[in-house]
């Protein structure tokens, strides 16, 4: 039987309430019910996973973001030419401004940098510092879900030739299926602007493991904070240290997945019920899909996006790409 109700005198009504209302309860309890256990990627992020994610970003193994920046840099000018002078930029699930700043720096005059995230409070010093840094910039942070990118583009007027920020590879973790939607809305509420977005590519499986096996075990502690998060949220009561990190190259999906892996049979509680985990059992925690520049550039154009010029890192590691909308 992998979940049966606890009898009234083990449930925790508030922790029970909690676990059956926010988001990630209900997310949580659903993947715990199913019969292959999985959870959406964006749960890894309060500010505990956010802070290890930061860690992750400065890791010698983990590529990308020192790769993507470093692109950014090299190519800032052909970027501004192509989006153009008084910009309205939307940055979509941006944690920090690091490397929108890269791309204002090389803009004449731009309007806006609107940075959509599902929490925003973070960006309340940003915004002080940005506006000092770009005179006759307004920051405009919108607390949005940016997989819905054609529902924020509505939700504020523009102020100037809109254009897209997609970076750090996020596209990666949405399925072909959800980033030709998200591509599809950017699309439409872009009309005119463009899309800019990072994109990961496919290559030595060697690297890619690497990246997803830190040394010092930061992505694992990454991992395993969601078992943390919903003990300290939802009041569950995983044992995290008895789920192993696992994460590998599926090749034939071209991607890395991510498991937390049940190192022994196990009862797990949450809102009110009791799940069991047998050993080797597996909650699927993360895809990170791997694109070729090809490929991604058939991804968008299947999506209505006229893809422009792709930069790319002389090791091919990483891939920016510009589409016009
Ligand atoms: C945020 N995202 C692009 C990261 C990735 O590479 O898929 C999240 C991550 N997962 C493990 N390490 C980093």
């Amino acid at each position: 039987m992998r979940s049966a109700a606890l009898n009234s005198r083990d449930a925790d009504p508030a922790a029970a309430a909690s676990a059956a209302t926010s988001e990630f309860g209900v997310a949580m309890l659903q993947a715990l019910r199913s019969r292959r256990r999985s959870i959406a990627p964006k749960f890894f992020y309060d500010d505990q996973g956010a802070a290890l994610f930061e860690r992750i970003c400065l890791l010698d193994e983990y590529y990308l973001t020192r790769t993507e920046v470093a692109i950014l840099r090299d190519h800032a000018k052909d970027i501004a030419r192509l989006i153009g002078p008084r910009a309205d930029l939307v940055e979509f699930g941006a944690g920090t401004p690091d490397k929108a700043r890269i791309v204002l720096d090389a803009l004449a005059s731009p309007a806006r940098y609107a940075p959509v995230d599902l929490a925003v409070d973070h960006l309340t010093g940003a915004k002080r510092d940005l506006e000092r840094s770009y005179p006759g910039l307004s920051m405009e942070p919108l607390a949005a879900d940016f997989g819905r990118p054609l529902a924020v583009l509505m939700q504020s007027p523009s102020v100037g030739r809109r254009v897209g920020l997609f970076l750090g590879s996020t596209i990666g973790n949405l399925t072909p299926e959800q980033a030709h939607d998200f591509l599809s809305g950017a699309a439409a509420g872009l009309g005119g602007g463009g899309l800019l977005v990072g994109v990961d590519l496919v290559k030595d499986p060697v690297v890619l493991h690497r990246a997803y096996n830190d040394a010092q075990g930061i992505t694992a502690a990454f991992n395993r904070n969601l078992l943390a998060r919903a003990n300290r949220e939802l009041g569950a009561d995983f044992d995290p240290l008895s789920f192993d990190h696992y994460a590998f190259y599926q090749a034939c999906e071209q991607r890395i997945e991510m498991h937390l892996i049940s190192s022994r049979p196990q009862t797990v509680r949450l809102g009110g019920c009791a799940f069991e985990f047998s050993q080797g059992e597996t909650l699927h925690t993360e895809n990170s899909y791997k694109y070729t520049i090809e490929g991604f550039r058939d991804l968008a154009r299947g999506a209505g996006l006229v893809p422009g010029p792709a930069w790319c890192d002389p090791q091919h590691r990483f891939s920016v790409h510009w589409l016009a909308a």
